[in-house]
């Protein structure tokens, strides 16, 4: 078994909306970084991570799969997780094992729901978040006016750092690149943007940039984890998962640019602890929406703090 550095590991969950992809796009990076010898399909019921018999039965993720696979000298795990709503437990409580999380777009679908839930969530609880663009090959023309509507409704600090060729048959990596065309600007005025946006976080930085013009991308690793782990960089890349477009870039930005365990933010774990957390820990499981079944879970919450509060009252549940 490889024995790895904690700066060469990469904690990440793929998180969204059912449906954007994110079963298909574990499994093309599990083929693409060479852990399996072919890729399988949820639709034929044959993939790594949706392995259960109700998952292959329904094709859906049910519970979250962890995968590992090695890219360019980091061992990167991956968290796989379920996208329907009803399941949105299952796909919060992979949050703390990760470093950051990457919510998985439908660009067939735009901004739906759960993207809008899970984004406002990551933001609350401070997680490094990345956003990762599936499905691209269907209408090339919406993918510029995608692009706007996340930055509309989330924040202008998410920027791309790659973007599909004009043909769609390709990804172009922007961060390191600084000329060529892609499908809906240019990579010199996405690289600027990009530049523009980690530098900000430093003025010594700022002044370099200023005075040179640009800046090796390099030289910005910790300002960049920085841009990361304060909001203020939401990088944006684009794949097919289906035409296996994208998935070896987004490889490559897992690998160089995501946070190792020692960059992202930290997390609070406690092992005892108290029994406010723990409510607080299962109400947040749900949202706050006035439904009868919120009401008979809001009984099942009180019921919950009760044993809590009350041990004695309950001897028989083991609290
Ligand atoms: N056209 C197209 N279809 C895709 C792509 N990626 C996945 N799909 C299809 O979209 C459907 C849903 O894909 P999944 O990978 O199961 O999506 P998921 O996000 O894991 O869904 P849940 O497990 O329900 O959360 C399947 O039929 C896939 O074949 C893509 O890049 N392009
Ligand atoms: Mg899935």
């Amino acid at each position: 078994m490889n024995s790895y550095r904690t700066e060469d590991i990469r904690n990440l969950a793929l998180m969204g909306q059912d449906g954007a992809g994110k079963t298909t796009l574990t499994e093309k990076l599990l083929y693409q970084a060479g852990a399996i010898n072919s890729p399988g399909s949820v639709d034929k019921g044959n993939t790594v991570s949706d392995f259960e018999p109700d998952e292959q039965r329904y094709h859906h993720s049910l519970h979250t799969s962890v995968v590992g696979l090695d890219y360019d000298g980091t061992h990167i795990n991956l968290l796989d997780t379920p996208g329907f709503p009803d399941f949105i437990g299952q796909t919060l409580s992979a949050a703390p094992a990760v470093d950051a999380l990457a919510i998985v777009i439908n660009a067939q679908n735009g901004i739906e729901p759960m993207t809008r839930r899970l984004m406002a969530w990551a933001e609350a609880h401070n997680y490094c978040r990345m956003i990762i663009v599936n499905k691209i090959d269907g209408e090339e023309k919406k993918l510029g006016q995608l692009l706007q509507d996340i930055r509309d409704t989330f924040s202008a600090d998410c920027i791309p750092i790659n973007a599909p060729s004009e043909d769609g048959k390709s990804v172009i990596d922007c961060f390191y690149n600084i000329s060529g065309d892609v499908a809906f600007s240019s990579v010199a005025e996405m690289h600027t943007a990009l530049i523009d946006q980690v530098v900000e976080m430093d003025d010594d930085l700022m002044e370099k940039y200023l005075e040179q013009g640009d800046i090796d991308p390099d030289a910005l690793h910790d300002t960049f984890e920085e841009a990361l782990r304060k909001g203020h960089l939401i990088p944006v890349c684009f794949v097919s998962a289906r035409n296996d477009v994208g998935v070896k870039e987004l490889l490559k930005v897992f690998s160089k640019l995501m946070p190792n365990p020692l960059e992202g933010t930290a997390h609070k774990f406690s092992i005892n602890s108290d029994k406010e957390e723990k409510y607080n820990r299962i109400k947040y499981s749900r949202p706050e929406r006035k439904t009868a079944c919120s009401e008979k879970l809001g009984k099942k919450l009180k019921d919950v703090k009760d044993i809590y509060d009350c041990p004695e009252k309950y001897p028989d549940r083991g609290v």
